[in-house]
């Protein structure tokens, strides 16, 4: 079987991100003649995309929808728009050929997008290696095969949820069928992924993450990481590398040995990783940052113990404040600190002990605090925040808004005070300055 996989088209131009799961998918489907194509790293993504399909008449489409909308207030953009007019033009082109979408943004909202985009005949829900591989070979009845939305006498069925891949047995990305020197030069803006694990253990309280790859930690081993690390420098010269992890640091020992596998095998690449701030040490921030770390992104989101504990983060205060003292003393590192104006409950107090954190750590690092932000929440589905703050009025369907200008009002911005309210009201509509500058696009709320 011909089989073409698209990175779904974003709507407008940004930093790429080179497409980890259709990579990942591909190294599933060894039986079949597979192309993967984003219309991203293309001057003309839709025309592209169409000359793709005329040239290699695939006899399956595989979408990856990653992402919905940018989850920030200053650049509310609605990709799902652009991916309704991309999965509408394509069918009018190719009409016999079905299309199956999967990925982060299909999985958070699997209902409404079938419901939404007719076009679209399937949609694999989560991880979808064993999924999209079982479906392709076609010796199972769909309603058989776990993780897969269908139509079915005019209605969405669910064949329920998938199994999680056993991590010690997953293969490395195909990333030979990705054109990866197209996303070279963007390297510095965390073009290229590598996953070290699936799952998040921890549960903040707003997190999409322990929902999208699981709530238990898979560990992939650590060779493994370094033989795909060291293909993406040797077949391609990549000079740095993003790791998709939830967290890279949880737990610890894993990352160690990923520090210390990097530098026995003498890899020269460097890396970008979320961090956790509450098990930090000065000994590991040096070994991660000699193996290759130029920024730690943290996201304490809070910094009184009171918000924190409503976000159920890991963080405290006294955590928070000597991660600073840690990356304040080895004077190498870049860090990025992100927080939430406002938080259900919180004040004045919280908001001034979040800008006090952040004057402090740039008086303290300098240039090397590279990236901050104070932004607000954005409400996604199947968190406990949404739960207990969005779904008390409204149905979970409006997190995936009709049209752009919706989309701010999915973004949680009320504190505890009148006056409060009123500037952040100020702040979320009519730009007052705080916050709003420092943060580079391509990046992500965590
Ligand atoms: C790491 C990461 C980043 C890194 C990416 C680094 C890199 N080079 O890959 C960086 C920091 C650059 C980033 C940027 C952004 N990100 Co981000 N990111 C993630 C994160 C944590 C992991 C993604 C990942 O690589 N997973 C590992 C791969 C293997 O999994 P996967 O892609 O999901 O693919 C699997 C399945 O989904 C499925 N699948 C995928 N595609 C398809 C297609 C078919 C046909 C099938 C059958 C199955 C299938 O099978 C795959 C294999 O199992 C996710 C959260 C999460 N846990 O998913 C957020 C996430 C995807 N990001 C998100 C967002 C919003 C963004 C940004 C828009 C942020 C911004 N404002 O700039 C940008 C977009 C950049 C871009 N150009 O696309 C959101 C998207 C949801 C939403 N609300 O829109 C997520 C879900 C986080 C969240 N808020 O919940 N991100
Ligand atoms: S915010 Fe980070 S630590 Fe918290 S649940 Fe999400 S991925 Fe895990």
């Amino acid at each position: 079987m011909r089989v073409l996989l698209i990175q779904s088209y974003l709507g407008r131009r940004e930093p790429p991100v080179a497409p980890l799961g259709l990579a990942n998918l591909a190294a599933y489907l060894d039986t079949h003649t597979i192309r993967i194509f984003d219309p991203n790293v293309h001057i003309n993504p839709t025309i592209d995309t169409f000359a793709v399909i005329e040239e290699y008449r695939p006899d399956f489409i595989g979408i990856s929808l990653r992402n919905i909308d940018t989850t920030n207030y200053r650049d509310p953009f609605f990709y799902f728009e652009h991916f309704q007019r991309f999965v509408r033009d394509l069918k009018e082109n190719v009409h016999r050929i079905p299309i199956g979408v999967g990925g982060s943004g299909f999985s958070l909202f699997p209902r409404q997008v079938m419901e939404r985009v007719p076009e679209i005949e399937l949609g694999f829900f989560l991880e979808a290696e064993v999924a999209l591989d079982t479906y392709l070979r076609k010796g199972e009845a769909i309603a058989n095969i776990p993780g897969i939305y269908y139509r079915e006498a005019g209605k969405i069925a669910f064949s329920g949820p998938p199994k999680r891949l056993d991590f010690t047995q997953i293969r490395s990305p195909a990333w030979d069928l990705v054109e990866l020197p197209k996303y070279v030069r963007w390297a510095d803006r965390d073009a290229v992924g590598v996953e070290t694990k699936r799952g998040c253990a921890l549960a903040c309280s707003y997190c999409t993450y322990p929902l999208l790859s699981g709530p238990e930690l898979r560990l992939k081993s650590p060779d493994r990481v370094i033989e795909e690390i060291a293909v993406l420098i040797e077949r391609y010269q990549l000079p740095r590398i993003f790791f998709c992890d939830p967290i890279f640091n949880h737990p610890q020992q894993h990352a160690e040995a990923i520090c210390h596998a990097i530098l026995n095998r003498g890899l020269k690449i460097r890396w970008g990783a979320y961090h956790q701030d509450r098990s930090l040490t000065p000994e590991y921030v040096n070994l991660a940052r000699q193996a290759g770390c130029d920024e730690f992104f943290l996201s304490p989101d809070a910094a009184t113990q009171q918000t924190l504990q409503l976000l159920n983060k890991t963080t405290t205060v006294e955590s928070l404040s000597r991660s600073l003292d840690i990356f304040t003393q080895n004077r190498q590192t870049r860090v990025s600190y992100n927080f939430f104006i406002a938080v259900p409950g919180s004040g004045w107090k919280d908001l001034a002990a979040a800008v006090y954190f952040l004057v402090k750590a740039k008086f303290k690092l300098g240039r090397r605090l590279f990236r901050w932000k104070l932004s607000y929440m954005r409400f996604e589905p199947g968190t406990t925040l949404t739960r207990q703050f969005f779904n008390r009025n409204r149905q979970e369907d409006a997190l995936l808004p009709q049209k752009q200008s919706e989309l701010k009002n999915l973004f949680f911005r009320k504190g505890n005070s009148i006056f409060l309210n009123i500037l952040l009201l100020l702040h979320f509509y009519r730009g007052l300055w705080f916050g709003r500058r420092n943060t580079v696009a391509g990046e992500c709320e965590q």
